[in-house]
């Protein structure tokens, strides 16, 4: 059995793929629903309340499995991979902000779309690597983890596959970095659900699932006993965490996700 998280939004203005609103809510709903986990989606990391969602976590005895950086690029258009150092200067900085929520909430940070979809693949890659080179080294300093997370070909023109993203952990060689997966990326991508994740072996710190067209699992085609037998085939102990788009409604998505995971694991 693994733990089941669901992401939130829990600040205005983000385009939530989970629950969203006020904190309280969402962890109130997501412990009603009889998740174990929250991975909350951070717009702005240097005014994001920390201590109250320390209480909320524990008042519910729920986990915050991660933290999403989605809003940096999406939003503020910032990327560890741009040309143009002044931007990647400050995609920096915002990572250590978010890095020291991740401590201070001991839940990993996860690199998706901060990783920019640069036009020049090469120099997008030497760009990244030392933008990571740079968190990785605060975030040992400060014990935070990375998780780099690969995604389909029309979100990122560099990092697709989890080869690719364990390839690069290696490259970068720090224990702060680690890898995860999202099956709807993967469902793009990988040759084999199954394989791609028994690669992965000794390097995959977090899961999100969706289905094929990301709405909850049960909702599209994949299969989900292939990723749950390659998850127990590696002794996988992290969070499964749901990314699903809110349909038909947020409640309804949520829902269906841990009835349907729940179902597939027993
Ligand atoms: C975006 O498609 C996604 O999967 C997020 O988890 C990116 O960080
Ligand atoms: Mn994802």
């Amino acid at each position: 059995m693994f733990p089941i998280a669901i992401v939130a939004a829990v600040e205005p203005g983000i385009n939530p793929l989970g629950l969203s609103g006020e904190p309280e809510l969402v962890f109130r709903e997501a412990s009603r629903m009889g998740y174990d986990g929250v991975e909350l989606v951070i717009k702005d990391p240097s005014s994001f309340d920390v201590n109250k969602v320390e209480r909320l976590s524990e008042e519910f005895g729920l986990s915050v499995a991660a933290v999403g950086t989605v809003p940096t690029y999406m939003i503020y258009g910032l990327s560890l991979s741009s040309p143009e150092k002044r931007i990647r200067e400050k995609a920096i900085e915002r990572i250590k902000e978010y890095l020291e929520i991740g401590h201070r909430l001991n839940s990993p940070i996860i690199i998706g779309s901060v990783k920019g979809k640069p036009e020049d693949r090469r120099r997008g890659m030497e760009n990244l690597k030392s933008s990571l080179r740079v968190c990785a080294e605060y975030a040992e300093k400060i014990e935070a983890r990375i998780l780099i997370e690969p995604l389909n070909r029309y979100e990122s023109t560099i990092v697709n596959t989890l080869r690719e993203a364990v390839n690069l952990r290696n490259e970068l060689g720090s224990e702060s970095i680690g890898v995860m997966a999202d099956t709807f990326h993967m469902n793009i991508e990988e040759r084999s659900l199954y394989d791609s994740i028994v690669e992965a072996d000794g390097y995959l710190g977090h899961v999100h699932i969706a289905d094929s067209n990301r709405l909850a699992p049960g909702e599209g085609h994949l299969d989900f006993n292939q990723v749950m037998a390659a998850l127990d085939k590696i002794g996988y102990r992290s969070f499964l965490s749901a990314e699903i788009l809110p349909l038909p409604n947020p409640r309804e998505a949520a829902e269906k996700t841990i009835r349907y995971i729940k179902m597939i694991l027993s």
